[in-house]
């Protein structure tokens, strides 16, 4: 009899921090748009929305827990998706500053970046003569100058803050080395297993996103963690899509949605999350896989559960 596989777990990273209100007038920033497109990408079959916050009026990303309070609870009243709360909102602020949301609701998920790197997106300030608001093209220009800081002690701060919530970690893994930043992390005693990891590919300062940089990561994380882990792919831009197919073939899950690409197809902007998610799902379910529903996600990933957030 044929092996049964393993149901795919569709995240949705509904606005992030890199993308901004120029580049794509889908992009989510209000508390009401990012509400509104978080439940419509449940709907079509997101299990998990992965969240960041924006300034209401700007669209400037924002880590102030005053700015996600307007909208967890609208999507716990309408949906039963599992929220997962950035703790890599900001490139500049400090990680007591970054993990304040994730602590403050209690979520059920959280990022969590496995090392410090470049990460950059200034190629993309080039793209565009005006701008929607004021502070978007020095952000992007100046992306060069980034180092996303997440060291040891800053993994060890956030993970033994966050202890006391329960919340199960999306690992963000950017390079190979990050797998092994992991692995010594785990031996140290700080992540429980199953653990998840985010094997994030394609962003200016990580790993390319192609088949030969996934299966070797994937070959990594056998050789480190064994059955001790679940993993999932995102990619950036273009590649978002067909990277997430190859995953989801490998027996891995998936992550889309607006933060990690503004497009639905090669030089076609996506519409909304939810038109992300859709193409996903009906190409996971055309490969002979099906979709995880909220709760079989939480079985899967050992969650705390949706009555234990504090939202
Ligand atoms: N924007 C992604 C490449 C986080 O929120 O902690 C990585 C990310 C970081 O999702
Ligand atoms: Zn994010």
């Amino acid at each position: 009899m044929a092996r049964k596989r393993n149901k795919t777990i569709i995240t949705c990273a509904v606005t992030g921090a890199i993308h901004t209100p120029t580049m794509s007038d889908a992009l989510p920033y209000t508390y009401d748009d990012i509400a509104r497109q978080a439940i419509d990408a449940a709907e079509a079959g997101a299990s998990i929305l992965h969240l960041h916050a924006r300034n209401n009026e700007t669209g400037a990303p924002s880590v102030d827990p005053a700015d996600f309070a307007p909208f967890l609870p609208r999507i716990k009243q309408a949906s039963d998706a599992v929220v997962n709360i950035s703790t890599g909102g900001s490139l500049t602020l400090s990680i007591q500053d970054r993990i304040r949301p994730a602590a403050t609701f209690s979520a059920e998920m959280c990022s969590m970046n496995m090392g410090s790197m470049n990460f950059s997106f200034h190629p993309l300030a080039d793209r565009y003569d005006s701008w929607k608001f004021d502070w978007e093209r020095d952000y992007v220009a100046n992306s060069d100058g980034n180092i996303f800081r997440n060291t040891f002690r800053d993994i060890r701060e956030a993970a033994e803050t966050l202890a006391p919530h329960e919340i199960k970690f999306e690992h963000e893994c950017y390079d190979v080395g990050h797998l092994y930043n992991l692995k010594f992390c785990m031996d140290s005693g700080l992540f429980k297993a199953p653990i998840f990891i985010q094997f994030v590919m394609g962003i200016l300062g990580g790993i390319g996103a192609d088949i030969d940089n996934l299966v070797f990561m994937k070959k990594t994380a056998d050789k480190l963690f064994g059955d001790d882990y679940r993993w999932s792919v995102l990619a950036a831009g273009i590649a978002q899509i067909p990277m997430a197919t190859t995953a989801s073939q490998m027996g891995g899950h998936v992550r889309v949605g607006l933060e990690d690409s503004l497009l639905i197809s090669r030089g076609t902007l996506a519409d909304s999350n939810a038109q992300q998610v859709a193409k996903i799902h009906r190409i996971v379910e055309e490969l002979g896989s099906e979709v995880a529903t909220p709760d079989e996600a939480r079985e899967m990933l050992g969650l705390k559960g949706g009555d234990k957030v504090n939202f």
